[in-house]
């Protein structure tokens, strides 16, 4: 499969892994915008968040979102940090298996770009 996040939870290309269990990897964002800036992916290829399936992968969203939780907060981030999800290219997806951005360690702003 030509996925670049399969190829990264396959090994065969490297990253700066976090964390990594049976479901999910979290690893460095290769062009960081916060001084923390991290990824945390489910090894399962699911494109974009419109394939994520209510009835088959809930138990995996909730584990991406908790797994994003407990490492903001050993990443020092426990005063303030932003989780996103972009989908598809309307919504600045480049990368088509699902991934949550965390951001910290720096004031966040709204509206986003
Ligand atoms: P997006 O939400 O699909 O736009 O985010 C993709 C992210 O993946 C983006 O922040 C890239 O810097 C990041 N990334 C990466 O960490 N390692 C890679 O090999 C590639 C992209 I390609």
């Amino acid at each position: 499969m030509d996925c670049l996040f399969c190829k990264i939870v396959a090994g065969d290309i490297p990253a700066r892994k976090l964390y990594e269990d049976d479901q999910v990897i979290a690893f460095e964002d290769i062009a960081p915008q916060a001084p923390v800036h991290f990824l945390v992916i489910p090894k399962k290829h699911i494109p974009t968040l419109h394939d994520l399936s209510e009835k088959d992968d809930k138990a995996l969203a909730g584990h991406i979102l908790f797994t994003a939780q407990r490492l903001a907060e050993q990443r020092g981030c426990a005063e303030g940090f932003r989780v996103v999800m972009n989908c598809n290219d309307l919504g600045g997806q480049t990368v088509y298996h699902i991934h949550m951005h965390v951001l910290g360690q720096r004031q966040m702003h709204w509206p986003p770009g």
